[in-house]
C-alpha cells in the first residue's frame, strides 16, 4: 500500500465501540499511511480514546481533529478531507469508525486507482457477490437497495452503491472544488459528492469515478441514522437531484 495516503475517520460518541487494535493492526502493514480521526463533537470519552491512539502510535501516523460541536458526518468528513489535503497526501479517503469494512479494502480502491491513472476516485460497493463477504440485515439490505436505486435515478448515472462508508480519492482539483462549500444534508452527503465530481466530469465521468465490489463489509451494531434523517432522506435526495440538474 502506499505510505502517501490519509484515511478520515469520522468518530461521534464511539468510545464504546472504537477497536483500537484493528487501527493499530492497519497502521503496523499500511507503510507510511495515516489515519485522521475526526471527533464529531463526541460527549462520551472519544476524544480521549483518539489522544490515547494517537499518543501509542509512532509520531505523525495518527491526527486527531476536534470538532467543538456536532455537525453530522458529512461535514466531519468534509473538514478531515480539506485538513489532510492541506497537509499533502496524494490519496485521501474515509472510512466508517466501525470498521464495517476493514481498512485493509482500501488495498483493493488503491488497486484500482493504479490502474486507471485518468480516475479520480474510488468508491467501495457492497455487492453480494459470490465468495465475497458482505453481511447486512435484511432489513438494512433491502432499504438500502431502495435508496441506492433512488439515488442513481436521481444522479442520472449506473452508480450501484453511493452510501457505501469507504471511499478512496487522489487529490486533483476537482476533489478540491467538490469539497469547497458545505453539503446540503447530513446523511446523504455522499450522493452530493459524487454529484459534484460527475458534474465537473461530464461524459467522462465512467472513467473519472470507479465503483469497486468489496471483499468484506460487516454490519456493526444498530444503525446511527435515526427515523427523522431517514424520513428526511427522499426530500434530501430530491433536493441533491434538483441542484445536480440545474449545473
Ligand atoms: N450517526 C452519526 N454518525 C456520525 C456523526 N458524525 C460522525 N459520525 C460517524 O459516521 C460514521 C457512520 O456511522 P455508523 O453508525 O457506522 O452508520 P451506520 O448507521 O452503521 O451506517 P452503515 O454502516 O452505512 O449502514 C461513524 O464513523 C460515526 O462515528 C453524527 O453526527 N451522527
Ligand atoms: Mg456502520
Amino acid at each position: 500500500m502506499t505510505t502517501d495516503m490519509v484515511v478520515v475517520i469520522p468518530a461521534w460518541n464511539e468510545a464504546e465501540r472504537l477497536d483500537t487494535a484493528a487501527f493499530r493492526g492497519f497502521l503496523a502493514v499500511a507503510g507510511g499511511a495515516r489515519l485522521l480521526f475526526v471527533d464529531d463533537g463526541s460527549t462520551d470519552g472519544t476524544r480521549a480514546v483518539l489522544e490515547q491512539l494517537r499518543n501509542d502510535a509512532a509520531p505523525g501516523r495518527v491526527e486527531v481533529l476536534a470538532l467543538t460541536a456536532n455537525g453530522g458526518k458529512g461535514e466531519a468528513v468534509r473538514a478531515g478531507l480539506l485538513h489532510a489535503l492541506r497537509s499533502g497526501t496524494a490519496l485521501v479517503g474515509f472510512a466508517d469508525a466501525d470498521l464495517s469494512a476493514p481498512l485493509g479494502e482500501l488495498c483493493g480502491l488503491q488497486a484500482e486507482l493504479d490502474r486507471h491513472p485518468e480516475a479520480w476516485a474510488a468508491l467501495g460497493s457492497r455487492v453480494k457477490l459470490l465468495g465475497r463477504h458482505v453481511e447486512r440485515s435484511a432489513s438494512r439490505h433491502y432499504l438500502g437497495r431502495v435508496f441506492a436505486t433512488a439515488a442513481s435515478i436521481a444522479l442520472d448515472l449506473p452508480v450501484y452503491d453511493t452510501q457505501c462508508g469507504l471511499k478512496l480519492f487522489r487529490d486533483t482539483p476537482a476533489l478540491r472544488l467538490a469539497l469547497d462549500r458545505p453539503f446540503l444534508s447530513r446523511w446523504i452527503f455522499d450522493v452530493e459528492l459524487i454529484a459534484r465530481l460527475a458534474a465537473q466530469a461530464g461524459p467522462e465521468v465512467g472513467n473519472r469515478i470507479r465503483e469497486v465490489p468489496l471483499e468484506q463489509w460487516e454490519e456493526r451494531g444498530s444503525s446511527r441514522v435515526s427515523p427523522a434523517a431517514f424520513l428526511r432522506a427522499p426530500i434530501e435526495l430530491w433536493r441533491v437531484s434538483r441542484m445536480h440538474r440545474r449545473r
